[in-house]
């Protein structure tokens, strides 16, 4: 009776009941035929349902009963849907999703002042931006520990970095630099959050400006912004932060180094060649230019010193308002080197010691382990085999690893548990291999269904990888699930690794953009709020807004800048309940949800006016908008907040003007 293998606590006497009527109960029924008998349903219903005993075995690691809570959080990236996702694991139950790079019309974000001001915090070259490519969330750190407290976000299109408050799962912050045209290397963070790493992937002009393409080793550069975090008020502190110039290579993933490499950031590169297409005018297509070389370039940053010499005179340029250290500074100052990776490398990720650094190649089938001790040596003694066009020393790559191990085709994204093992995904095989740290031997795979990119373990990035769960986020769930057109799901395979063996315990579709990367923080570490307290909170700036009102205090006053309504909601009324304006007034709700009870969320809306607000226990919004169209609008409550939820209602009067 092998066929259970359960690695989850808790539930080892229902694996056992189970095992029992799957072994004793099944014989003597009828196909087809549900048992009224506790002891042979089970056995029936895997022969109704076609189930195996590894179906069972997966379902009984991630079925959680109603009312029971989930072990995990995982924050998934929306993808092309610029949204957070936030997953229960092991259910795969979908929690949230939480608006940031995007409007989100539930939670009335981009809807309304507040959440106005938090989308134009993201504004490239004067437009708000509505869509995101949002790809790696990374969660704030406490001593190379997740602590729950912030995550962080980038938008890949428009180079925009979130912050994401956990205490209320509220986007409360995003700022960009026109520096650069992209980002790929971000989101990162330093062991005690104190930077967020964000390094550009397609050279441009710094700034934005305009050069011929014919100039791009000279004109074009890659660049990495260290947004300093100030951790008393949640927020980036865009004025403390800084930048680097980087070669014209197209920089991609990071990772912050710890422990022993801490005060060290790691950014790989592909497209040392720097080709830049242009098919139709006799050139070579980009990516075949861009694989030529044999050797890529990982980039060493030596972010403590490189803060030093950010704040000496002279020593920085601003450009589009951020301050950089120009090329040549970096190396004067010792502050940037390369080391050669094997063909177009995708991750890089530092082992849970900080001793280790895992570079995956796309077009290798290796992954290679650089010693830390090794290449802090060979920049000690500055051990160099060359400088590349720009002068920054190149490190020998013999001399830098530890080892290399075959791991398949296409491997990209590395992992850690808490038993010395590291996963990588590999993305043309559509596996998970799992590899011993130690000796560099593999130690199995798993299939999983189709393309795999990034792959996250519960805490896999941190100085203490929890082992368990692990998540393989696969693109293009073909044939996995029922068709629904051309544009396919993305599909989340939860695989258990507390055996040897990897289990697959569950296929969850996805129907949204592309995620990339996701998070897994133990649940225990959030602690949310229920309620906003006091009532009249403004929760983008976290503090009691000047424009709350209170319960008696609902007035409509005219100004010199328009009509100002404050309005209560409380169930089930809006107090007032009918507003007059004349046509082309500019109003401003001011609506205070004034209600403390855990159950007392109300909506609002005008109709044909494109408001809405989600209105949260204590929560306050303000909404401005001109009345430029006269007519009779409707105004209700969006939630169904009570019995008299459709009475929730008044109207909005525009007369002619
Ligand atoms: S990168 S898998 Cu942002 Cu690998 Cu997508
Ligand atoms: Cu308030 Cu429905």
């Amino acid at each position: 009776m092998n066929f259970i293998r359960i690695g989850v606590q808790g539930v080892s006497g229902l694996a056992l009941l189970l095992a029992a009527a799957v072994s004793f109960g099944c014989s003597s029924q009828p196909k087809g035929q549900l048992s009224s008998a506790p002891s042979g349903s089970v056995a029936n219903l895997m022969k109704q349902r076609g189930l195996s005993e590894a179906d069972v075995s997966a379902a009984l690691q991630t079925y959680t009963p109603t009312g029971k809570k989930d072990e995990y959080y995982t924050f998934a990236s929306g993808g092309h849907g610029g949204n957070l996702i936030v997953i229960g694991v092991p259910s795969m139950r979908i929690l949230k999703y939480v608006g940031v790079f995007t409007p989100e019309p539930w939670q009335g974000y981009g809807y309304g002042d507040q959440s106005n001001e938090v989308l134009g915090g993201g504004k490239r070259f004067g437009k708000t931006m509505t869509w995101g490519d949002m790809h790696h969330p990374a969660l704030s750190e406490t001593g190379g520990e997740y602590d729950g407290k912030f995550l962080f976000v980038n938008d890949k299109a428009n180079a925009r970095i979130a912050v994401i408050d956990l205490h209320d799962f509220v986007t409360k912050q995003i700022v960009t630099s026109q520096l650069i045209q992209s980002d790929h290397g971000a989101t990162f963070v330093t062991p005690n959050t104190e930077y967020v790493v964000e390094s550009s992937q397609y050279p441009a002009p710094l700034g934005g400006s305009y050069a011929p393409i014919e100039e791009y080793k000279d004109k074009y550069r890659g660049a990495v912004i260290f947004w300093k975090f100030d951790r008393d008020k949640g927020r980036i502190d865009p004025e403390r932060s800084f930048a680097m110039e980087l070669p014209p290579y197209m920089q991609d993933l990071s990772d912050a180094g710890k422990l022993a490499s801490e005060g060290w950031v790691f950014i790989n590169s592909f497209n040392t060649e720097m080709s830049y297409g242009g098919t139709l005018e006799g050139n070579p297509p980009m990516e075949s230019g861009a694989s030529q070389n044999d050797m890529d370039y990982l980039h060493i940053i030596d972010l403590v010193n490189a803060e030093r010499v950010s704040k000496e005179d002279g020593k920085t340029k601003t450009i589009a308002g951020m301050k950089v250290i120009p090329l040549g500074v970096a190396n004067e100052e010792g502050l940037l080197h390369l080391v050669g990776e094997p063909k177009s490398p995708h991750g890089v990720d530092i082992t849970p010691d900080g001793k280790e650094l895992v570079v995956s190649g796309k077009l290798d089938t290796h992954a290679t382990i650089y010693s830390w001790e090794k290449l802090k040596g060979l920049i000690d003694s500055k051990k160099y085999e060359g400088k590349d066009t720009y002068g920054v020393p190149i490190l020998p790559f013999k001399d830098s690893i530890r080892g290399q191990i075959e791991i398949g085709l296409g491997p990209l994204h590395t992992q850690f548990d808490d038993k010395g093992n590291a996963y990588t995904s590999v993305f043309i095989e559509s596996t998970v291999a799992k590899w011993s740290v130690k000796d560099l031997k593999l130690i199995g795979k798993q299939k999983v269904h189709y393309n795999v990119g990034h792959i996250v373990a519960a805490e896999g990035d941190t100085v203490s990888p929890d082992g368990g769960y692990l998540i393989a986020m696969n693109k293009w769930a073909i044939d996995r699930f029922a068709k629904v057109g051309p544009l396919l799901p993305q599909n989340f395979q939860l695989i258990g690794i507390d055996n040897d063996e990897m289990q697959l315990l569950y296929d969850m579709p996805l129907p949204l953009g592309e995620p990339h990367y996701a998070q897994m923080i133990k649940a225990d570490k959030l602690d949310p709020i229920d309620i906003y307290k006091p009532a009249g909170m403004d929760v983008v700036t976290d503090e009691h807004s000047e424009f709350a009102v209170k319960a008696k205090e609902e007035r409509i006053e005219r100004k010199p800048d328009g009509v100002h309504v404050y309005m209560t909601a409380v169930r089930s009324h809006f107090t007032p309940d009918i507003i007059r304006v004349k046509k082309g007034e500019t109003v401003h709700l001011h609506i205070t949800n004034v209600e403390q009870a855990h159950d007392a969320t109300h909506g609002f809306t005008i109709g044909s006016y494109n408001v809405h607000s989600s209105l949260e226990p204590g929560k306050h919004v303000d909404v401005t908008f001109v009345a430029d169209k006269e007519g009779t609008f409707p105004f209700y409550c969006t939630e169904f907040c009570s019995a008299l939820h459709l009475e929730m209602a008044g109207y909005f009067l525009v007369e002619p003007g």
